[in-house]
């Protein structure tokens, strides 16, 4: 019934073109009250690689939304109770979910019926019979542009770090692991000395080329499973995981004294900069409250002459 082809293979085709990085398999939801429809469309994308979730009763969908995160969402159409635009409008109306993929995969073949589901929030419209070929590539075009859109909304386009916001929702997610694993993680606030004058004496290009040069300096001295954002305009955040105020303390110290020796140019002038910092160990607050404290211990270190950590 359906022709004799391999996802997995058209997979790696398309993997090549994209330089042949190995990507994170994509997490694809299929909601399908056909138990049959539901088994052929798992087997289709595990066989491309892909995480595949089937439920086949609609009333899942919100616990599977929430165990699972999906990255693409697959609903059929006509299901008993409830159809697939309903749950469309349910997923729609969640801000997190707001820009997941959402495809249509039904035997309905009427396109103005088609094209009204499309405006309750759907993205594409397949039909049934699919080809798994069909299939795949249509999910993963749908997962490569979701990706590459939310790689862009969780960064800074100056210094390529991560955002205020995202750098908010990575220091709950730390905060919401440490709780369970029962690690420790410290915060860091860190802010720029009189970068005010840095701008009026060099100009402000000269202004953003320290903050991409410090951002570079940072993510080469930090481990990979540290999170340094772009907390606003001349303050960095840091988020430093299973580290204790000391140990914190001396590596956020080490990496300011060497900053701090780097000669900074601007035309034929050269000059210095330095930072100071707040560090903060997480004790079981709110990730508020833990933001403010190192915003006080970097308060403190302004008020005593700049250039130096507080923890
Ligand atoms: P302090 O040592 O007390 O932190 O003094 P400061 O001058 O660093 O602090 P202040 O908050 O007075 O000034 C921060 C300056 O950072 C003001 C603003 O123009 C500048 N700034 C903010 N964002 C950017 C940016 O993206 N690029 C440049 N070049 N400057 C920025
Ligand atoms: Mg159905
Ligand atoms: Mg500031
Ligand atoms: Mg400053």
């Amino acid at each position: 019934f359906y022709p004799q082809v391999d996802p997995g293979q058209l997979i790696e085709k398309i993997e090549t073109y994209t330089h042949g990085n190995t990507v994170e398999p994509y997490r694809v939801l299929v909601l399908d009250d056909s138990r049959a429809q539901a088994k052929f469309m798992e087997n289709a994308l595990n066989r491309a690689g892909m995480k595949a979730y089937v439920i086949t009763d609609p009333m899942r969908i919100i616990h599977a939304l929430e165990e699972f995160s999906p990255e693409i969402i697959i609903l059929d159409m006509y299901m008993p109770g409830c159809t697939g635009m309903e749950i469309a409008r349910v997923i729609r109306q969640q801000d997190r979910l707001h820009s997941v993929p959402i495809i249509y995969l039904s035997a309905e073949d009427d396109v103005s019926k088609q094209l009204h589901a499309m405006s309750l929030g759907g993205d594409d419209f397949l039909t049934k019979p699919i080809d798994p070929k069909h299939l795949v590539a249509t999910i993963h075009n749908r997962g490569r542009r979701a990706r590459s859109l939310l790689a862009l909304m969780i960064r800074d386009s100056l210094t390529g770090l991560f955002n205020h916001t995202h750098t908010l929702s990575l220091l709950e997610q730390e905060i919401s692991r440490a709780r369970q694993s029962g690690s420790t993680l410290c915060f860091v606030m860190l802010d720029i000395d009189h970068f005010k004058h840095i701008n009026d004496s060099y100009g402000h290009p000269i202004g953003d080329r320290i903050l991409r040069n410090l951002s570079m300096f940072l993510k080469q001295r930090l481990r990979k499973t540290d999170h340094i954002g772009r907390y606003g305009g001349e303050e960095f955040a840091i988020i430093l995981p299973d580290t204790d105020a000391g140990d914190a303390r001396r590596v956020i110290d080490e990496i300011r004294g060497r900053f701090s020796e780097l000669t900074q140019h601007a035309g034929a002038q050269s000059f210095t900069v330095t930072f100071s910092c707040g560090v903060a160990r997480w004790n079981g607050e709110s990730a508020q409250t833990l933001c403010e404290r190192a915003d006080r211990a970097l308060y403190s270190v302004k008020e005593n002459g700049r250039n130096d950590v507080a923890v």
